[in-house]
Parts: C-alpha cells; sequence; structure tokens
C-alpha cells in the first residue's frame, strides 16, 4: 500500500497558476486505493453491477426506484492515498468535484469535513492536519439509501465513489474562498453593456469587489459561444481565472428569448452515466458526448436530475449548448427537516457553483414530484412547502435567472404554479394512450398557462430489436421488445406536435443517450433504460439521431431506417426515411416504386413495399444522396 502511495505522489504534477500565488494539483489518476485495491480516481465500484438489472428471481422492478433497491452494491467504502508536502507558510485544501453519495474526508486520520449530495463539489481547508511530509488522505464513500438525503427515488443508478476529479489547493495566508459552497470564491454579475462585477469572498481577510469592462463586447450564443477570461487577484497574491459570457436569457409572454430574439429549445436530456465507466466519466468521455450532441443538431440540454460535472458546463459554455440544471428533487420527498436542510444545501452548492456560466438559462426546482409516492406520504401540500421554499433560494442566490420545473401531473396546480415556467414530461404513445395533442390540450388547460416546455419525451428503441409490420396501438413499456420501428413512429408523431404548436417554448427529448437504471428489466436489456438517441456504449447512433439530424442540422441528411433489420418473414416491407434535401425516390431491386416528398418532420413512409424471396436491396435517392438497406426475405 504504502509503495503506491509513494509512486503516485513522485508522479504528480504540481502546477502554479502565477508566481507567488496558488498552486493546484491534480490528486485523480492512480495511486489510490479503495477498501486495499489498486484504483483509478474517477472511480466508482458499481461500473459493472450498476448497469446488469437485478438479480434473477427478485420481484419485477417498481418504475422509478432505482435510486432504493440494493440490486447493486451500496456500501461506505474507504480510500486513501498519499498528500503532496505542503509547502511551509501556505494554506491547503482539498477539494472534489463529486463524491456519491456522502463523504467523510479525514487527513492523518483526522476529521478534515463531511459532505452530503453526489452531485455537487466541495472542499475542505486540511492546512492545520498536515505535517510536514507523508500526509495520507482518507475518504469514505457512501451510496446507501438515506431517507434524509436527495434523491430518494428515481430511475438511474445512484453509482457509488469518488467518481469525479480531486484536486489539491494551496493558497497564500489571505486568499479567494475555495470552501464556501464548494465555489470558486468569485460571483461575477455580468451586464451586456459590457460591465462585470466581480463579487469576491476572501478568507483571512474582508471581502472585496472588482469591476471591469469589456468594450464593445460579443454576445453569446449557439451560434457564437464567445467567452472571455479574467485573472482575478487580491492583494496577497491570490488569484484565479473566471470565464464568463455576454447574453441575456428570459422568458417573455410568448416564449423563450436569447439576447432579445425568440428561440423555440432543440433540447436533449442527459444523464451523466458516461457509458460502459458508469459516472466515473472522464473529461473526453465528455466531450466525446457534447460532440454527440451538437452533432444532432441540439442548441440546449437538460442536465437530468442533477448538476453534472463542472466540465460538462464549460463545453456548454463553449459549444453555445444552453443548459437547464437541475436539483436532486425528484419522485418524492421526505418530511425531515434534515432532508429538506440537504435539499436546499444542494440547490445552493449548484447555484454558487454554476452561476457564472453563460449557457445556464434556468435552474430547475423538480422533476415529476408525487410519481410513485407512497400513500403514507401522499398528504397535499408539504411537498409544495419544500418547493416552495427551495424556489426562494435559488431566487435568493441568483435572481438573475428563471426557475423552471418538470411535471407529469396536470391536475396538481398549487405543484405546477410554483416554478416561473412549467414543462411537462409526456410519453404519449409509450406509457400512455394519448396523442401528444391531446397532452397538450390536457396541460394547457389544467395549468392555465400561455405557454409551456416539455421537459421529456420519447419511447424506448432498442436498435437491434426490430418489428414489420407494428402492431396497432401500445406495446408494453416494460416487455422484453423495444423494437427501432415504434421509437422512431413516436419520435416522428411527437415532433410532428411540437414542431406545428408555436405555445410550446422548447422541447426535451429523452434522452441522448441510454443510461444506467439498474431495477429495469425490459427491452431485450437488464439495467438499461433505452429510450437513448445513441446507445450506452456511444457505439450506435439509433434511427432517431438520425431523425434529428436531418430536423435541426444544416447537414444533408438522407436515411433509410431500420438498416439493422437483416431478415423478414413478410412479403412486403415498411419503408420509412428521413430527407432534408427534398424529394425522394425508393428503389427496390434496382426497380423504381415512386418518389415522395418528405412531411413536415422531414419523413418519407412507403408502406407494403413488395419483396422477393432471398436478398433484396432498398435504396432511398435524394438530390445526388443516396441511404440503403439490405433485407433477407426467409
Ligand atoms: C420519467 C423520469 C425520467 C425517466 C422517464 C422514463 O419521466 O422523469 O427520469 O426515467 O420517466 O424513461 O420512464
Amino acid at each position: 500500500m504504502r509503495n503506491v502511495l509513494l509512486a503516485a505522489t513522485a508522479a504528480m504534477c504540481v502546477t502554479a497558476s502565477s508566481a507567488a500565488s496558488r498552486k493546484t494539483a491534480s490528486l485523480s489518476g492512480p495511486g489510490w486505493l479503495c477498501d486495499g485495491e489498486e484504483v483509478c480516481v474517477p472511480h466508482t465500484w458499481n461500473a459493472l453491477d450498476g448497469a446488469d438489472g437485478s438479480p434473477e428471481g427478485d420481484p419485477p422492478p417498481k418504475h422509478g426506484m432505482s435510486v432504493a433497491p440494493d440490486s447493486y452494491v451500496r456500501k461506505a467504502a474507504r480510500y486513501s492515498r498519499r498528500l503532496p508536502d505542503p509547502t511551509p507558510g501556505m494554506r491547503q485544501f482539498v477539494r472534489f468535484e463529486g463524491v456519491s453519495r456522502k463523504a467523510e474526508v479525514y487527513v492523518n486520520g483526522r476529521l478534515a469535513g463531511r459532505h452530503v449530495g453526489a452531485f455537487t463539489a466541495f472542499a475542505f481547508e486540511v492546512t492545520a492536519l498536515l505535517a510536514p511530509a507523508d500526509n495520507v488522505l482518507e475518504v469514505v464513500a457512501d451510496n446507501r439509501w438515506d431517507p434524509d438525503v436527495a434523491p430518494l427515488s428515481a430511475d438511474y443508478t445512484l453509482f457509488g465513489g469518488i467518481y469525479r476529479g480531486v484536486e489539491w489547493i494551496e493558497t497564500p495566508q489571505v486568499c479567494i474562498d475555495p470552501v464556501t459552497d464548494g465555489a470558486l470564491g468569485v460571483d461575477l454579475d455580468v451586464n451586456t453593456n459590457g460591465t462585470v462585477r466581480a463579487k469576491i469572498r476572501v478568507l483571512g481577510g474582508p471581502d472585496e469587489e472588482r469591476v471591469f469592462v469589456v468594450e464593445n463586447p460579443e454576445l453569446w450564443s449557439p451560434e457564437n459561444p464567445k467567452l472571455y477570461e479574467r485573472e482575478i487577484s487580491i492583494a496577497s497574491g491570490d488569484s484565479v481565472k473566471v470565464r464568463f459570457g455576454f447574453r441575456t436569457a428570459e422568458f417573455r409572454e410568448d416564449g423563450f428569448y436569447l439576447n432579445g430574439v425568440r428561440r423555440r429549445l432543440r433540447g436533449v436530456n442527459r444523464h451523466q452515466d458516461a457509458g460502459l465507466c458508469g459516472w466515473a466519466a472522464t473529461a473526453e468521455d465528455e466531450d466525446r458526448d457534447f460532440a454527440m450532441v451538437a452533432e444532432m443538431g441540439a442548441d440546449a440540454v437538460r442536465l437530468a436530475h442533477y448538476p453534472q460535472s463542472q466540465h460538462v458546463y464549460d463545453i456548454c459554455d463553449e459549444k453555445g449548448i444552453l443548459v437547464w440544471s437541475e436539483t436532486p428533487a425528484i419522485n418524492w420527498l421526505s418530511r425531515s427537516p434534515e432532508f429538506k436542510a440537504n435539499l436546499l444545501q444542494q440547490a445552493r452548492e449548484m447555484v454558487a457553483q454554476h452561476r457564472n456560466h453563460p449557457c445556464v438559462f434556468a435552474w430547475s426546482l423538480f422533476n415529476e414530484i408525487y410519481n410513485d409516492v407512497p400513500e403514507d406520504r401522499s398528504e397535499e401540500g408539504w411537498m409544495e412547502d419544500i418547493l416552495e421554499e427551495v424556489k426562494g433560494e435559488l431566487k435568493r442566490r441568483d435572481p438573475s435567472r428563471p426557475v423552471v420545473a418538470a411535471s407529469d401531473r396536470p391536475a396538481k396546480r398549487r405543484l405546477n404554479d410554483i416554478p416561473d415556467e412549467l414543462a411537462f414530461n409526456a410519453y404519449p404513445g409509450w406509457y400512455g394512450d394519448t396523442t401528444m395533442e391531446q397532452d397538450f390540450a390536457n396541460w394547457f388547460a389544467a395549468s392555465g398557462r400561455k405557454k409551456l416546455g416539455i421537459a421529456e419525451y420519447g419511447a424506448g428503441g432498442n436498435p437491434f430489436e426490430h418489428l414489420d409490420p407494428l402492431p396497432p396501438g401500445r406495446l408494453d413499456p416494460g416487455g422484453p421488445v423495444h423494437p427501432e420501428e415504434k421509437q422512431v413512429m413516436l419520435h416522428a408523431a411527437d415532433y410532428r406536435a411540437i414542431a406545428s404548436d408555436d405555445r410550446i417554448w422548447g422541447a426535451f427529448v429523452w434522452a441522448m443517450f441510454d443510461f444506467a437504471a439498474d431495477a429495469r428489466r425490459e427491452g431485450g436489456k437488464n439495467g438499461i433504460n433505452d429510450k437513448g438517441m445513441v446507445t450506452r456504449d456511444r457505439a450506435t447512433r439509433k434511427d432517431t439521431f438520425e431523425f434529428y439530424r436531418a430536423n435541426w442540422t444544416g447537414d444533408r441528411v438522407l436515411h433509410v431506417c431500420s438498416q439493422r433489420m437483416e431478415e423478414t418473414s413478410s412479403a412486403a416491407a415498411t419503408v420509412v426515411g428521413f430527407s432534408n434535401v427534398g424529394d425522394v425516390t425508393l428503389f427496390v431491386n434496382g426497380v423504381e416504386i415512386g418518389t415522395k416528398s418528405p412531411d413536415s418532420v422531414k419523413v418519407v413512409e412507403w408502406r407494403d413495399v413488395p419483396l422477393k424471396p432471398g436478398e433484396n436491396l432498398i435504396e432511398l435517392r435524394a438530390a445526388g444522396l443516396a441511404s440503403s438497406r439490405s433485407l433477407r426475405r426467409l
């Protein structure tokens, strides 16, 4: 154990950000032990069991309860590593980007601090606990269910571990506060006239303020994500770099406006499960994810259902992706004062840590409260009381941004009246028998609002399960077959309704990527929510990905669906395609069948296209592009 710790310290690179001041070093990477085993941080112990489903023989999982059951390892684990030797005369801090979901931090066996909440960063000063050399950091990370910690229930795996990066910080005695709320210590108020007010929290001295002006600032937007940087320093020599952008983002009577221009958001939802590593994602994993978001043409992302890493917000600033940033209030709440205090703390930390990002257009208060609420907790009113308080906290910490929320209960008027702007989650044709148009009618009537967002819509889709023709009506969403064709059909129908209704200020596809939800056993896979546009391993873009690319990008797209369907016992096939390059001609085995114009959402469709026995080549051609699939008729 000792050898591992020493080797890691030797390899660590300590960098000074400016001459006499703050020094930072990454404590991520190798050199950590977790319960005695060598690991690399970011790390989770649930990379495998967090996405393999409940054990065989369990009763069928209840939808929405992945946080609670023990179908993956829920434990307290002890991490340790060696710390760099402290520089005499400086103050030392250790900063954690995220530990799931409770952390106790010790230096040389003495408690440095505790943090509760999986999704926000925290830092502790360790100066007084350090010896001149050979210091050992220990962290107890605990992802067990706790009635006083949000979330209490949710449809995603709560991976355990030190699953984001760790940093060592040394500062002069008087320094910019790296501890309070896990934030940078500098709050920016940015005005589009070029004035920036920086409020600096100082440890060891009075708080300070700087005002500076950027001449003729360029506005930040998805089309021009212009960012500015400044070094903020104080007299002691300590300094931090801040990055910011100039933009206005607001809701008016008829919709969302960015820089005074109305904009209907083309959004996707993203969980922080970044593929086979679960939550223990690297910056490269996150870069890859957002490259795909941009490739599909989205201009907004809902970070479901909790704050994600600092790097995610940085990427969104850089790529010009508007962010809906959410507290972990989901499904149901607890009446305990400890729970409320924890939710308020997590909300406060989210705002403190991410308020300087121009990409954040709204703070989100909740997702689907009252979903799966046990009888003894369904008493009217007290959850609303808690949420009113959390909204107050969000507004107090950042009056500049609207508070939104995602509801699935049209009838709960008091709940839905709390956020400034309301959005609904809807799965017409998947969980329910309505259409999107019927849902719209219901929501507008029930809420009394003139405009609404759609925080989630979608359907399961396994790109390796196919069905042609699709049976009429609904499939069993918890059943073993989630044919890709159904996902395409429902997204096209939903988006047709969304695109043609001007009262919808934005809609967020559920979800960008398949993600771990260990309580699920459906769609031919265990432990996965398969409503993504891309598979969890990021290897397969589903047909729905191409649907949005055709609708949302300037790329020339012609795509024939069901290319992974290899054989059929039918004598005829359904041919669905997407074209944003105009009329499409269908050829089967080289014979021209006909030409069609794409509909309002770029879809062309032929039904009952005859097939010959054996191999068939189905080809779409349009404007010099071609897209084909082969299908063996058995
Ligand atoms: C809810 C919930 C999401 C997601 C979705 C689904 O709407 O808000 O977390 O899990 O259901 O896929 O069923």
